[in-house]
């Protein structure tokens, strides 16, 4: 209930949630269904298959069930009108065209606004309890991935180390994949989201691993680029360039310094040796989804702060050739950061 106190503290007098991931948020419930704030009170609408479960959940919450007789439509129009409620936000950013319309028609008289992202600018700063989440999926990370450095051989496919690599993670305790794991070997590495193919990886080639784990819903996210035995002086010089502009960044980031600023120490280094080969940011924020605020981009007008978790990572990317990347996530502290990921960043020859 406190972030749910926070949230009406902000001005806003009747929201509706319908995106999983701010009613998790906000309210604890992750199944499905909208949570419903109103000034005295919050609901959840749901159907029978989770009624329990937002019970357990959510014990602050009162559970509304949906039926033959009351769609969730009609069950927000009824505790509107019992409060006198006649504007309502609502995320417009994830209802479709045709949600919101149903909406707009079962809720005459009431107008619908956008919730504005104060939930998200919440959800930047992660208390203790969410980073010992973040922690835990990084550990179990890292520690699928150095299974993997045994496991993997020349002649396997993307897919089949991929499998392997999911497969480690969940039996470390992972929920999920913080996101589909991507693999990249050879060619594929200059694709920043290859998806994981049939192709055979090689000796001579560079591959590259970004994957995160999942604990409580909160989600870790690390790449790491490896050799398969000994590579060319030119993928090597690649893997280099990276390593450095990586660990510039980190030399840079901490409490009170700029995304931005941050963006622009990795890419002025990897400008000047590949020009236009480093297309994407620097890094992101990770919580309960894998891209949220605050980015570390050249758009980013943002300060980094205590609480705040991002991804530091750089890549190279050069089609008919390969590229690279190497991420860490990391959770700034008071005096400077915590890596979550511990696995070594020279390079690795299996
Ligand atoms: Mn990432």
């Amino acid at each position: 209930m406190d972030r749910i106190n926070t949230f009406r503290l902000k001005g806003i007098k009747a929201a509706l949630f319908s995106s999983e991931i701010n009613m998790h948020y906000l309210s604890g419930y992750t199944g499905e269904g909208c949570l419903l704030i109103l000034p005295e009170s919050a609901h959840i609408i749901t159907d029978f298959r989770y009624i329990e479960q937002a019970e357990r959940q959510s014990p602050a919450c009162k559970v509304e069930q949906t039926g033959k007789d009351a769609s969730r439509n009609q069950i927000v129009k009824n505790l509107l009108s019992e409060c006198g409620i006649c504007e309502l936000s609502v995320e417009t950013n994830v209802l479709t065209h045709d949600e919101f319309l149903a909406l707009e028609k079962a809720l005459e008289g009431v107008t619908l606004v956008s919730i504005p992202r104060v939930t998200e600018e919440m959800r930047e700063v992660k208390c203790e309890e969410e980073i010992e989440c973040i922690k835990k999926a990084g550990e179990i990370s890292c520690k699928a991935f150095d299974d993997l450095l045994k496991y993997i051989q020349p002649g396997m496919t993307e897919k089949e180390v991929c499998a392997y690599l999911d497969y480690r993670m969940r039996v470390y305790g992972s929920e999920g994949n913080a996101f589909s794991t991507i693999v990249a070997s050879g060619v594929n590495g200059s694709l920043p989201h290859a998806v994981p193919s049939d192709k055979v990886i090689e000796k001579g080639e560079l591959v590259t691993f970004d994957f995160g784990a999942k604990i409580g819903g909160y989600c870790s996210d690390m790449t790491r680029t490896i050799a398969i035995g000994e590579i060319s002086d030119e993928l090597r010089a690649i893997y280099d360039a990276v390593l450095e502009a990586q660990l510039a960044a980190l030399a840079y980031i901490g409490p009170g310094k700029s995304c931005f600023e941050a963006d622009k120490i990795a890419r002025d280094l990897l400008e000047e040796k590949y020009p236009g080969a480093f297309g994407h940011s620097l890094g992101h924020g990770v919580g309960l989804f894998i891209h949220e605020s605050p980015s570390l981009s050249f758009r980013s007008e943002k300060t980094l702060s205590k609480g705040h978790v991002v991804t530091v990572e750089p890549g190279v990317y050069i089609p008919g050739v390969g590229g690279c990347r190497i991420e860490d996530t990391v959770i700034i502290t008071e005096d400077g950061f915590i890596n979550i990921i511990t696995t070594p960043k020279q390079l690795i020859v299996v």
